[in-house]
């Protein structure tokens, strides 16, 4: 049986940290789904389609990585894919909570998707996405916390 897992987040934008955990997924699972959702909380910088476009460029080379984008439920999309796990990434233990509860509420939806979490790769475990746009935001180097194509479109955004 082939495993699929997904990986979901908002990616507004796709960072290093993400990709290495989307990189050390892809070594586990024989597919990883990427997929965008839209986190009417969170007031994205780029729109949905503009953040496929961005993991598309960043993970082109990974052949088991595909991307996606959706609404609604996480738990509804997972099982319209068949997957069989749903893959996270943990920087801190600020982090364990959040996931926590999200993990909790969509194991009530469906006993049988698994949650699975990846520590971070240390030298990643302060990068997120919205410390990438206050950086850029005031024209610093992100270069070294993003890949180039998303250091272009930041770059565009912010002038
Ligand atoms: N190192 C390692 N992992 C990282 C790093 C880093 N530096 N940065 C981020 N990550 C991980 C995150 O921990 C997460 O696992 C993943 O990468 C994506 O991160 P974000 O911040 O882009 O994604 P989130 O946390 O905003 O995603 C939230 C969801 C979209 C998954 C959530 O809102 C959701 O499931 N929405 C769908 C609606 C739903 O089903 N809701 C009910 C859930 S109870």
């Amino acid at each position: 049986m082939s495993r699929l897992a997904i990986c979901p987040g908002s990616f507004d934008p796709v960072t290093y940290g993400h990709l290495d955990i989307i990189q050390r997924g892809a070594r586990i699972f024989d597919e990883v789904i990427v997929a965008v959702f839209n986190n009417q909380g969170k007031h994205p910088l780029f729109s949905v389609e503009e953040r496929v476009h961005l993991l598309h460029e960043s993970t082109k080379d990974i052949p088991n990585v595909k991307v996606d984008s959706c609404d609604g439920l996480l738990i509804d999309y997972a099982k319209q894919m068949n997957a069989n796990a749903i893959l996270r990434g943990l920087r801190a233990v600020s982090d364990f909570e959040y996931e926590m509860q999200i993990t909790s509420m969509n194991r009530k939806l469906d006993e049988h998707i698994e949650t699975f979490f990846m520590m971070t790769n240390n030298q990643y475990s302060f990068l997120s996405s919205s410390i990438v746009k206050e950086v850029a935001k005031y024209k610093a180097n992100v270069s070294d916390l993003v890949p180039e194509v998303v250091a272009q479109e930041l770059h565009k955004k912010y002038n």
